[in-house]
């Protein structure tokens, strides 16, 4: 089945839903919810929360029409070997990575907090990739896995839009996947930030990629 999004910013997208895939960047409590990593940066986590049923549409939608489904958790190892210290030790905190908080260790796998929210819980047959970086391609297998799958287009949602949504569409771009950034699907702790990168991703002719809103993707997915 192939769509084109007509409305797309800075023009119409076309993807078929066999090579695509629906990317969501890190919903997972240490972003979302109080007591985690991104409240402990001093951030204000209700910025996050209102884009949960944006994404929980697109996620349904995309179930429907059958496409493959990816989530990514920033998550170390218990033992922080793949955290590098200067990731942990920068700046002032109030808990650093693979300190106890009250979701269980920050940003550690399988931790109570690094759990993807219940609202948007993968289910059998998604692909759920932990990253130790801010990109999912970072260290992971994700690319290999993409190419043994044969998908060539990436639709991407989450948090933080600036940080680890930028970064895996950039990277995702260089490896020469299709990418587009969903932009009632994405937030940002700063507003200005997440206009900002909307903007850039798009300009100079779609350079990383193209944006569109959850309501033009769904009305052609239907
Ligand atoms: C951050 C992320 N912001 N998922 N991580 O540290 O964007």
């Amino acid at each position: 089945m192939t769509l084109k999004i007509e409305q797309a910013t800075p023009y119409p997208y076309s993807f078929d839903v066999e090579h695509t895939a629906l990317v969501i960047i890190d919903m997972q409590r240490d972003f979302v919810e109080p007591g985690g990593f991104g409240e402990t940066l001093g951030n204000d986590v209700t910025m996050l929360q209102a884009i949960i049923p944006a994404v929980a549409a697109m996620l349904a939608g995309w179930r429907a029409v059958g496409g493959l489904v990816i989530h990514t958790r920033e998550a170390h190892a218990a033992d922080l070997h793949d955290c590098p210290p200067a990731k942990r030790l920068r700046g002032a905190p109030a808990l650093r990575i693979g300190d106890e908080g009250p979701m269980g260790r920050i940003l550690i796998a399988g931790e109570p907090g690094n759990q993807i929210v219940p609202a948007l819980a993968p289910v059998d047959g998604e692909w759920v990739i932990d990253k130790p970086g801010k990109g999912a391609f970072y260290a992971t297998r994700l690319h290999e896995r993409l190419q043994d799958a044969g998908i060539t287009h990436l639709v991407f949602m989450g948090v933080t839009t600036e940080v680890c949504v930028q970064t895996s569409m950039r990277e995702a771009n260089d490896r020469g996947y299709e990418c587009l950034i969903v932009e009632d699907g994405t937030a940002s702790y700063f507003p200005e930030f997440k206009a900002a990168t909307l903007a850039m991703l798009t300009a100079q002719g779609a350079i990383v990629g193209w944006s569109a809103t959850s309501e033009m993707l769904l009305k052609e997915m239907q």
